[in-house]
Parts: structure tokens; sequence; C-alpha cells
């Protein structure tokens, strides 16, 4: 069963890491506000006081005994929890809301990055999110230097950031296999442009969406 937002409109944005994501969330938010549109702006793992605990744990570098199967399991509370929290009552409210990081990041990560059977794994994506899922995903795609090197620039290192380019190549190869099944939901930007004509692609293909769907 999938439990599609009835009145509000749900958009994710994924990518690996330095695709510009939590850049492009900002904009599109404000973009959407100086619209008069309310829209509740929320990133993961974290962005609840349990959840931002679950981040803490998940992302310090020190964690390096975390095994596969407790990083899934972490990543899964930490959604629901901000779901429950934050995400579905916004939805039910009828408000737009844009997400940094969704499920799609748990098959890419831990299903093609880690090699965690990707049954399991939606499985367990139906009981933590209860079948919610995005109306829209934006999926931010550039090459691993590039992503890696602006991350480098601001000095922005986790515990997956510190994974080999074997991995972020498989998380990259998972994305693009999802954008590849699910071409319905799954829009992809290249965000190797400048950072301004990623803006107005991402603006582009949202704001064509939203208006298929009368919201603009
Ligand atoms: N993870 C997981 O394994 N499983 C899951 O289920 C979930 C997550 C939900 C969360 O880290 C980590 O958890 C992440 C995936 C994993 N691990 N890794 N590695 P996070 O939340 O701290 O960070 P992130 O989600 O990976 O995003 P990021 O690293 O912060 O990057 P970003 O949001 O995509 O990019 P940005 O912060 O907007 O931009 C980075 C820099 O590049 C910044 O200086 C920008 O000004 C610059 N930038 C952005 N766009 C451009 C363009 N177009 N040109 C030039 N420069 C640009």
């Amino acid at each position: 069963m999938q439990v599609n937002s009835k009145a509000g409109f749900f958009i994710s944005l994924e990518g690996i890491e330095g695709t510009g994501k939590t850049t492009q969330s900002a904009y599109l938010s404000d973009r959407l506000a100086a619209l008069g549109l309310g829209c509740l702006l929320t990133h993961e793992p974290g962005d609840t006081v349990i959840g931002e605990k679950i981040r803490e744990v998940l992302l310090h570098t020190g964690h390096k005994e975390m095994t596969f199967m407790t990083e899934l399991l972490l990543y899964n509370a930490a959604r629901a929890q901000l779901l429950d929290e934050k995400i579905r009552p916004a939805l039910a409210r009828g408000m737009i809301v844009i997400t940094d990081r969704f499920s799609d990041s748990t098959v890419a990560y831990q299903g093609y990055g880690r090699g965690i059977d990707l049954e399991l794994i939606a499985s367990l994506d139906s009981i933590a999110t209860q079948c919610t899922k995005p109306d829209l995903t934006l999926l931010f795609d550039v090459d691993i230097e590039t992503g890696l090197r602006r991350n480098r620039k601001i000095n922005k290192i986790d515990r997956l950031e510190l994974e080999d380019i074997a991995f972020h190549t498989k998380v990259r190869h998972g994305f693009n296999e999802i954008a590849r099944k699910d071409t319905g939901r799954v829009r992809i930007i290249d965000a190797s442009l400048p950072l301004e004509e990623v803006q107005e692609a991402a603006w582009k293909v949202l704001s064509e969406e939203m208006k298929k769907k009368g919201l603009l």
C-alpha cells in the first residue's frame, strides 16, 4: 500500500555527498516561499531531538566498529521519528515538504554501497515509513571526485565520507539504478554545472511537476 500525501506535496533531494542537496533544498524552499507557498524543509538523518542524537552516533568518525546492520537500523529509526514528528503532520496540513535525503539514500548507501539485501531494506523501509513515499525525487548527480572535493573545501568529513572511492562509486551507481527503475518519480539533475544553472534546472523540474498537479 502506498500512502502518498493527500493534500501536501513531498519532495526528496538525493545524491552522493557534495552534489549540492543542502544548498539546493534551501534555494527551492526560498523560491516557494517567495510565491507564498508554505514549505517544511528537513533533512536526514536528524532534524528531531532523537534524530540528531542518532545522527551523532551514525556519523561519528570514531565509531569504526559499527556493523552495517546497526547502521541500517539507525537510519530507519531516525526516519520513523522524523516522519511521525514532522513530515506526516505537515503533509496532512497540506504543506509542501522538502527533505534533504530520504529512503533512496538507504537503498544507495546501505544497499548498493554496503551490500545489504535490497529486499530486506525494502521491508524495513515499509515498516519505518509506513509506505510514505515522496511524490517527486530530484537526484543530483556529479562525479565522485568533484563531490568529495567540494566537501573537503568546507572541511566536511564524517564516518561515511571516510569510505574509499570504490564505496562511493557503488553508491552513485545505486542512485542511478533507482532513477532508472522509477522514472515516474525520480528526475536526474546534472550537478556538475555551475550553481545557478543547477538551481534553475531543479526549479524547472519542480515547478513543472507542481503545475501538472495543479499546485502552482
Ligand atoms: N546516509 C546513509 O548512509 N543512509 C541514509 O539512509 C541516509 C544518509 C539518510 C549524511 O551526511 C550521511 O549519511 C551521508 C549519507 C549517509 N554520508 N555521506 N558521506 P550529511 O547529512 O552530513 O551530508 P550529505 O547529505 O552527504 O550532504 P553534504 O555532504 O552536506 O553535501 P550536499 O548537501 O550535497 O552539498 P552542499 O552542502 O549543498 O554543498 C557542498 C559544497 O559544494 C558547498 O560549499 C557548496 O557551496 C558547494 N556547491 C554546491 N553546489 C555547487 C555547484 N553546482 N558548483 C560548485 N560548488 C557547489
